[in-house]
């Protein structure tokens, strides 16, 4: 029974954050989080008994053969000796200190050393009593930071990325299927709606013997506790902390049960009322007219019994997909398989882990017939941006390597660092030379909206500027975006025949669904992009089309549904 690669990555990064704290070795502490990262992107999850697994993990680059070792452990055993024995010496719970912001491993110490703070309600405690500001390492400032901080944290708490979440819950879907007798097993919820987080996982599951389902839930062996359990329903929360609800329920209500549990709750009260107008009863059961069933098997007979037409999960948050379905105006949502191309990405130039070549043969392996290769500018220090010479020599290379691809083309691309004043951080005369030329901010995130929106705006307006990638600059749960004014930001965009971008990295994400469906009625045009820093993360791109489905985008809404001549067009070079 495999282990969740995201939950392998889980007991890696606390042992990196323990191990930090205790001040080891950094290159100790790095190569843990490099596991972690690469066994969180294996496109499966590492299969604990086979034979040839160590020396496959051993294999991929980011893993040396003493993590190799440990992710094996983990995979078999389900946890790790070395941080069994970290916990002994520091408490768990301090590894938590370090997701607050302003937070590093000689803070944490602190803490845990003179204040004996291991946990961030203690933590909240201390910052409350003022005794955080006269520790050296911190002061009034901090502290009333640190505050803040952790109350924006709990709004979020304990919510997964989807991704992660995906890997979990694939796994239980796997293993719940193997009941003799079930017929069909989906996870419902947040999760199926494709929102970019998720409070807990909704299973439902269609079989004739819901005690069979629930015994096999609850003797799962990532389970740590069970909270409630009953002959069709159950409710266990997993070592990593996720809850996860399920419920049994007959063939001939599975379609109403998905449909209810999917949700979200506001689509199903509206559902619910255009039942009541019909003198229909919408539950979890069924749709019922008096004590009749009428529908429930599948969600289109639930659909239908209201006059509607299937609705895309995606859009089920009573944002008006109700009335479009009415009126027949429900939009055709782009899918991944519209995708043709790429258009940002990092290599080995700047902070990527893999090199052009490599990125451009993954390109090609994925069916696209274009890739742009974006690396940083010189401003985004750790990222070792290029400067101009470090692009010409690029672009050199790019010309040779696309002489010998065959159906594929790489753009010659960068991401330029918009500086604290909206000039560029690259010359125009680079500038020009590029195919594609993306802008972002990485920096000066708190400037006033005023000022912010006059630093993008400026950026926009330069002529050679193509793309605003990852536009807010937020990192879910640990980063606010940059605060400006949307629709001006949009207009000038628009004006300028500058493209929004959804950045499909699962932390960020960006546009958000909301503000990129706004886009795209104000006739932005909206590209999607992994941002891909190696090969693994050019899958990403599932991440990405799901935000903007959930901004009801159709093919047309995105520029890398095109043709590499139609997306050429796009371009400000061919002006
Ligand atoms: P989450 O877990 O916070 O990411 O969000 P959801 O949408 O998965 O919410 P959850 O897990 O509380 O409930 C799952 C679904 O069950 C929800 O999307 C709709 C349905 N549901 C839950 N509570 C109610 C309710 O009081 N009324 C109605 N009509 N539906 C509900
Ligand atoms: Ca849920
Ligand atoms: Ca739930
Ligand atoms: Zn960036």
């Amino acid at each position: 029974m495999p282990i969740a690669n995201a939950e392998i990555a889980r007991l890696l990064r606390e042992a990196a954050d323990l191990l930090e704290i205790q001040n080891a070795n950094p290159f100790r502490v790095r190569a843990y989080r490099n596991a972690a990262r690469s066994v969180e992107d294996l496109a499966r999850p590492v299969i604990p008994d086979d034979a040839n697994t160590l020396a496959q993990l051993d294999a991929i680059p980011g893993i040396g053969p003493d993590l190799a070792g440990k992710i094996l452990e983990i995979a078999r055993t389900g946890s790790l000796h070395v941080l069994e024995e970290l916990a002994k010496e520091v408490p768990r719970g301090a590894a938590m200190l370090m997701d607050v912001p302003g937070i590093g491993p000689r803070r944490a110490r602190a803490l845990l050393e003179r204040l004996h703070i291991t946990s961030l309600a203690e933590l909240e405690r201390a910052a409350k009593e003022r005794r955080l500001r006269d520790l050296p390492e911190f002061g009034e400032r901090l502290e009333k930071k640190i505050l803040e901080a952790l109350a924006e944290h709990r709004d979020e708490e304990h919510r997964l990325l989807r991704p992660v979440a995906a890997q979990y819950g694939e796994l239980l879907l796997d293993h719940l299927r193997a009941v003799p007798g079930v017929t069909q097993a989906e996870i419902a919820g947040s999760f199926r709606r494709c929102r970019e987080s998720i409070g807990d996982l909704d299973i439902l599951v269609a079989c004739g013997d819901g005690v069979a389902v629930v015994d096999r839930l609850v003797s799962y062996p990532d389970v740590e506790e069970v909270l409630a359990h009953g002959s069709t329903r159950a409710s266990v929360r997993l070592r990593s902390g996720l809850q996860v609800d399920l419920r049994v329920v007959a063939e001939e209500s599975f379609g109403a049960a998905l449909h209810y549990f999917t949700g979200s709750k506001a689509h199903n009260i509206a559902m619910r009322k255009m039942g009541q107008a019909r003198g229909l009863k919408i539950n979890e059961y069924g749709v019922f007219r008096g004590q009749r069933r009428i529908a429930g098997r599948t969600e289109e007979e639930v659909f239908k019994s209201v006059g509607l037409p299937l609705i895309p999960v995606e859009l089920r948050e009573d944002r008006g997909e109700i009335e479009a379905a009415r009126e027949h105006r429900l939009p055709v949502l782009v899918e991944l398989d519209d995708i043709r191309g790429d258009l940002q990405c990092h290599t080995t130039d700047s902070d990527g882990r893999d090199s052009l070549r490599e990125m451009a043969e993954a390109a090609r392996e994925l069916g696209y017939s274009y890739l742009a290769v974006t690396d940083h500018t010189p401003s985004i220090r750790v990222a070792g941006g290029l400067d101009r010479k470090g692009f010409l020599r690029q672009m050199k290379r790019i010309d040779t390597l696309n002489v010998g691809l065959k159906k594929m083309q790489v753009l010659k691309g960068a991401e330029v660092d918009i500086l604290a004043d909206g000039t560029l951080d690259l010359d125009d005369g680079t500038l020009q030379a590029l195919d594609v030329v993306l802008v972002a901010i990485h920096s000066h995130f708190d400037l006033s909206p005023r000022e912010q929106t006059r630093r993008i705006v400026r950026a926009l307006r330069h002529p050679s500027v193509d793309i605003f990638a990852h536009p807010t600059g937020r990192l879910i749960g640990r980063r606010r975006g940059a605060e400006f004014d949307f629709d001006e930001v949009v207009g000038a965009a628009t004006d300028h025949g500058v493209m929004l971008e959804v950045d499909s990295q699962p932390e960020r994400l960006d546009l958000d669904d909301v503000s990129c469906r706004a886009a795209i009625e104000r006739g932005a045009t909206i590209t999607i992009s992994t941002d891909a820093h190696s090969i693994a993360n050019l899958r990403y791109m599932r991440w990405g089309v799901e935000q903007a489905r959930r901004a009801w985008a159709t093919a047309a809404n995105v520029a890398n549904t095109r043709t590499l001549r139609q997306f050429q067009r796009l371009l400000h070079r061919e002006r």
